[in-house]
């Protein structure tokens, strides 16, 4: 079994779309292993998006993170990673294909509802810095 960091952003908690993330991840077959609300401060928020420090969109991400509540979660099951990255569509909505969460309920960068991790080494990474514990 594999895990993933997965998290309903900003954007997504104030659309009211929590539930239908979790719901498209549970249908899925997913196994929620960790469920939190938390609001990220800048710091954190920098520290998350630590790779995309200097590019130009990186102000208007971090004011997008800090903007309310996000809802992360650690996700369990087969090959978790990559069947999470395909649920959730390409960065860009405008790109994401229609049945993906992005490619359904995204319109424009920087908001593109939700978050998931891109590797193992990210998962554990993300989820760390998220929850402040190790899984
Ligand atoms: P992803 O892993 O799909 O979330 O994509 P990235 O790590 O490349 O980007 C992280 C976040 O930065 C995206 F969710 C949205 C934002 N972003 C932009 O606003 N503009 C871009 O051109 C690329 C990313």
């Amino acid at each position: 079994m594999e895990r993933t960091f997965a998290m309903v952003k900003p954007d997504g908690f104030s659309r009211g779309l929590v539930g239908e993330v979790i719901r498209r991840f549970e249908n899925k077959g997913l196994k929620i292993v960790a469920l939190e609300m938390r609001q990220f401060d800048r710091e954190l928020a920098e520290e998350f998006y630590e790779e995309h420090k200097g590019k130009d969109f990186f102000s208007s991400l971090v004011d997008l993170i800090t903007s309310g509540p996000a809802v992360g979660m650690v996700l369990e099951g087969p090959n978790a990673v990559k069947i999470v990255r395909t649920l959730i569509g390409a960065t860009n909505p405008q790109e994401a294909l229609p049945g993906s969460i992005r490619g359904d309920f995204g319109l424009e960068l920087p908001a593109n509802i939700v978050h998931a991790s891109d590797s193992p080494q990210s998962f554990k990474r993300e989820s760390k810095i998220f929850f402040g514990q190790d899984f």
